[in-house]
């Protein structure tokens, strides 16, 4: 299995490469908007985006994981569907063909016949990165057990913004292409547990001379007794600096920091506010701000809202599960608290979907959550919560 997640870091560094050749070109990034199909929008947006670069991502991850494990492409879910529909109203579907040239002409059709975009983006597309070991150490779980969620880019709408002097505050980005990240996770299609993920920064760091973006990733496996993870592993995506603001952080013991959406409920703000005072932080992306939790940036990211999906979280849970942490259901753990009968903890599950619900709801977070490295951290949140009657 070391090799999947070897496969899932590699694929999400082509990915994150794509979506970074995406934005350098201004006309081709803007050719690639398209409105979100009624039943596909995101209910919290008014206009919501899909970008070309979103469904082909997807369909790169799809298609290169396929070709190294036979089988697994059948497993294999996203927010995105592959159709799009270019200027002249025509319905394509768009995938990663044999060869480039193949991908080349697809893509042409999609691009109103632009074919330097098309040879660009398909060049992308069959590139081969070369990663080092990342030092996971061996493990076997059977392929056939496993699914994948896919989110090939999550914060689009940062992503369509494109801030790229955006100040961070305590380290974090508030708004910015810092808040956009492409996220693989791995569960098991029986327990619906999250077992592996890989979450990728495509636009960590901008050199400020050449003006360009460097990525950065980070991975982590939580199956059975195996847990390990980028950030304590020399090896890896994971850079020294993110290590230490680990390593400084509040691992146990007192809750000292929460990172909230803007969009959160009114009341919850408050109770953080109240309680935690300037620890209270705000940042776009659901990735971006469970990223902020696995980086020890905050303690854990609260999320009263049913706006997240199975795709936003199966990899950050991966990797939180991995450092002893995971990610709650909020309303089912609190409802749990209330009736005195908690001792197990309702973590989001990735198998099964909401019922009675259709389209993307199906996939939807509706319990809202928290995610955590530490129980002790967990604790404190609901302590909060049930105090403030939440
Ligand atoms: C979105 C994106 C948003 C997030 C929303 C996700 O995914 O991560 O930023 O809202 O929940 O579904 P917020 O930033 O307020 O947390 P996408 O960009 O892929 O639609
Ligand atoms: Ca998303």
């Amino acid at each position: 299995m070391s090799e999947l997640m070897h496969a899932l870091v590699r694929v999400s560094e082509k990915a994150a490469d794509i979506a970074r050749a995406c934005r350098q070109e201004e006309s081709l990034f803007s050719l690639l908007i398209e409105e979100k199909k009624e039943g596909e929008k995101n209910k919290k947006f008014v206009t919501d985006f899909k970008t070309l670069a979103d469904v082909l991502v997807q369909e790169v991850i799809k298609h290169d994981i396929g070709k190294q494990f036979p089988g697994i492409e059948n497993n294999i879910f996203g927010e995105e569907s592959n159709e799009f529909r270019n200027g002249l109203g025509e319905k394509i579907e768009v995938r990663v063909c044999e060869t480039e040239q193949d991908t080349s002409r697809l893509l042409c059709k999609v691009l109103g016949e632009n074919t330097e975009a098309a040879e660009v983006l398909a060049r992308a597309a069959h590139s081969d990165f070369a990663l080092p070991d990342l030092g996971t150490g061996d493990f076997s779980i059977p392929l056939d057990s496993l699914g994948v969620w896919v989110d090939p880019i999550d914060s689009t709408f940062q992503y369509i913004k494109g801030i790229s002097d955006s100040v961070p505050n305590s380290n974090i980005y508030s708004e910015g292409l810092q808040c956009v990240t492409v996220l693989i996770g791995v569960y098991h299609l029986q327990t619906g547990a999250p077992v592996m993920g890989v979450v990728n920064q495509p636009f960590a760091v901008l050199d400020p001379e050449t003006q360009r973006w460097t990525g950065q990733y980070y991975w982590g496996i939580s199956s059975g007794s195996i847990n390990v993870n980028s950030l304590q592993s020399s090896a890896g995506g994971a850079k020294e600096h993110h290590c230490s603001t680990l390593a400084a952080s509040t691992q146990q013991g007192a809750l000292c920091s929460v990172v909230l959406s803007t969009g959160e409920a009114e009341c919850v703000k408050r109770v953080f506010l109240e309680a935690l005072k300037g620890g209270v932080h705000y940042a776009a992306g659901a990735g971006y701000k469970s990223l902020c939790v696995v980086l020890g940036l905050v303690d854990v990211y609260v999320f009263s809202e049913d706006t997240t999906f199975r795709w936003d979280c199966c990899s950050p849970h991966a990797i939180l599960r991995s450092m002893g942490g995971g990610m709650a259901d909020l309303k089912e753990i609190l409802r749990l608290r209330h009736d005195g009968t908690l001792e197990e903890r309702p973590e989001l599950m990735y198998h099964t979907p909401v019922q009675d619900a259709t389209g993307p709801d199906r996939w939807a977070n509706k319990g809202g959550l928290i995610a955590y490295r530490s129980k002790a951290h967990l604790n404190e949140v609901l302590k909060l919560l049930l105090k403030a009657s939440l």
